[in-house]
């Protein structure tokens, strides 16, 4: 006779994390607030070096729900493991019962908020014109209720030393959904490819369309997607060809990378790795 016999279900691993000493953890000023959490700047030592580190925190009359996700976020940092272009675990350290996740300070601030002060240095008044800020309208009833990806924009990056850009903000992914926007359930349309508001279709091929609007957000300086559209006329221009304009000062070979990652079709569309290569052929050029 076969007896099946039930596979234990495997205990998850302990989270391991570099340990910080709240003796070594000085607080310096609030330098942002969410709703449940807040980030300080602070001063830690860490394997006897001094460093500046942007601590996150939560409030105190955070839900039991909050510090599960701010557990999790930990975990996503931990797993993510150290990259140049992610804003990088130092540490984590646990007081009166309070989490408290020191990760690497961004000196220059967020992206978008970067990239809209740099215009302040266009010499062309035109140019300011042209993409008038604008935030963008809150998507129509009719997108409220799905999730989506959401990291390919400059409002997910923050600028690190030597103006690297660093993806930031893991609070908004959890466990296996990391890159669901879970925020109100919004969705960032603006950066989604025809078939993520289609059909809910993401793949690394959408990301690759939304990586092109993050392109077209930089080369404009922080200008707002479809600037002036709707929601709703996302949903029936972008099937039918309409593609967002070459920014102003924007090289052709730039632009034509752009309307390549936005193509119909997404096999069509070039793979991260040749998106990548081009880039950095066309920074090398301009040396
Ligand atoms: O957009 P900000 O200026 O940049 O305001 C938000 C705020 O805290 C809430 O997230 C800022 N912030 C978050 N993490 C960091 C960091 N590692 N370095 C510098 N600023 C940060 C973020």
């Amino acid at each position: 006779t076969l007896t099946l016999t039930r596979r234990p279900k495997p205990t998850p691993e302990p989270l391991t994390y570099p340990i910080l000493e709240w003796e070594d953890i000085k607080f310096e000023d609030v330098i942002g607030e969410g709703n449940f959490g807040q980030v300080i700047k602070a001063m830690i030592k860490k394997d006897g070096s001094k460093m500046s580190a942007a601590i996150k925190m939560l409030k105190e009359f955070a839900s039991e729900n909050d510090h599960r996700d701010f557990a999790g976020e930990l975990e996503v940092l931990c797993k993510l493991g150290q990259h140049p272009n992610i804003i990088n675990l130092i540490g984590a350290c646990e007081n009166r019962g309070y989490l408290y996740i020191a990760i690497e300070y961004a000196p220059y601030g967020n992206l978008l908020d970067f990239l809209r002060k740099s215009r302040v240095l266009e010499t062309d008044p035109a140019f300011a014109k042209e993409h008038a800020l604008r935030p963008p309208s809150p998507p129509s009833s009719c997108c409220s209720s799905l999730s989506s990806t959401g990291i390919w924009q400059p409002g997910m990056f923050l600028v690190g030393d030597s103006l690297v850009a660093k993806i930031a903000d893991f609070g908004l992914s959890r466990g296996e959904e990391v890159y669901v926007k879970k925020t109100m359930g919004r969705l960032p349309v603006r950066w989604m490819a025809i078939e993520s508001l289609n059909y809910s279709v993401y793949t690394t091929k959408s990301d690759v369309w939304s990586f092109g609007v993050l392109l077209w957000e930089i080369v404009s300086l922080g200008g707002t997607p479809y600037c002036g559209m709707t929601c709703a006329e996302l949903y029936e221009k972008l099937p039918q060809g309409f593609r967002m304009e070459k920014p102003k000062n924007c090289d052709d070979e730039v632009y034509e990378l752009m309307k390549q990652c936005w193509r119909d079709r997404p096999y069509e569309r070039p793979p991260f790795a040749q998106v990548s290569v081009q880039l950095n052929r066309m920074q090398e050029a301009r040396k």
